[in-house]
C-alpha cells in the first residue's frame, strides 16, 4: 500500500469525541509498550507522528490518524500496564471496551504482540471482542528484530498454544519487516468494509 498523506486528526476519551466523517477505521489494540505507537510512525514513514516511549503507558487517550484520506489507524492505550493506578487502568479498559463496542466505522483490529512476552486472558478478551465484532482479527508480532529466527520461531510456536493465530505478520518498526504484508492486511480489512452486523 502506497502512504501518500498521513496526518493526525484528534484525540478522544468517549465515544462522543471520536470523529464522525465516516471512513473506515482499524484500530491498534495490544498491550503496554509492545509498539502500537511506533508500528503506525514505521507504517506511514512517520517519525514522530505517534508519540512513542520506552516506559509504557505513553498513549492514553484514542488517537486518530488519517491515512490517505481514506482510512483512519486508531491508536490506542494499552492494556495491563501495571503501573498507573488500579482506578486509571480500569478507566482505559472501559473507554477501550465502549470503544469497540460502539464503533460501526471500525473495519479491522490489529492485536499487536510482543513475542517475547506470553500472551493470555488479555489477548483472549480482545480476540473475544473482535470476534464478536465480526471484523477480521490480524495478530502482528513486533520487535521482531529482537529476537533471532529460531528464538521468534519457538517463541510463536509457544504463543500458538495459547491462542489460535492465522498467520501472523512479523513486523519491525526498527527494520521495516513487514510493512508490506501489513499493508496487504489494511487493504484487504478495507476491502471487506464494515461487517452487516456492526451496521
Ligand atoms: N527494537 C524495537 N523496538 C521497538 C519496536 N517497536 C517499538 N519499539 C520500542 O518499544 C517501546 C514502546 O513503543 P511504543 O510504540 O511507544 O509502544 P506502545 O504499544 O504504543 O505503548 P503504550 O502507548 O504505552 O501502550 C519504545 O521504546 C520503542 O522504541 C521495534 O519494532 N523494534
Ligand atoms: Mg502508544
Amino acid at each position: 500500500m502506497k502512504i501518500t498523506s498521513a496526518e493526525f486528526v484528534k484525540s478522544a476519551v468517549d465515544p462522543s469525541q471520536c470523529p464522525r466523517d465516516g471512513l473506515p477505521e482499524i484500530a491498534l489494540i495490544g498491550r503496554s509498550n509492545v509498539g502500537k505507537s511506533s508500528l503506525i510512525n514505521a507504517f506511514v514513514n512517520r517519525k514522530g507522528l505517534a508519540k512513542t516511549s520506552s516506559r509504557p503507558g505513553k498513549t492514553c487517550t484514542i488517537n486518530f490518524y488519517r491515512i490517505n484520506n481514506r482510512f483512519y489507524l486508531v491508536d490506542l492505550p494499552g492494556f495491563g500496564y501495571s503501573s498507573v493506578p488500579l482506578s486509571v487502568k480500569k478507566s482505559w479498559e472501559k473507554m477501550i471496551e465502549g470503544y469497540f463496542k460502539g464503533r460501526a466505522s471500525l473495519c479491522g483490529a490489529f492485536v499487536i504482540l510482543d513475542p517475547r512476552r506470553d500472551a493470555g486472558d488479555v489477548e483472549e478478551r480482545l480476540y473475544g471482542w473482535i470476534e464478536a465484532l465480526g471484523i477480521p482479527a490480524v495478530t502482528v508480532f513486533t520487535k521482531v528484530d529482537k529476537l533471532s529466527r529460531n528464538q521468534l520461531t519457538s517463541r510463536i510456536a509457544a504463543i500458538k498454544k495459547a491462542i489460535p493465530l492465522t498467520e501472523p505478520v512479523l513486523f519491525s518498526a526498527v527494520t521495516g519487516q513487514g510493512k508490506v504484508l501489513l499493508g496487504k492486511k489494511v487493504a484487504s480489512a478495507l476491502e471487506a468494509g464494515y461487517p452487516a452486523a456492526n451496521g
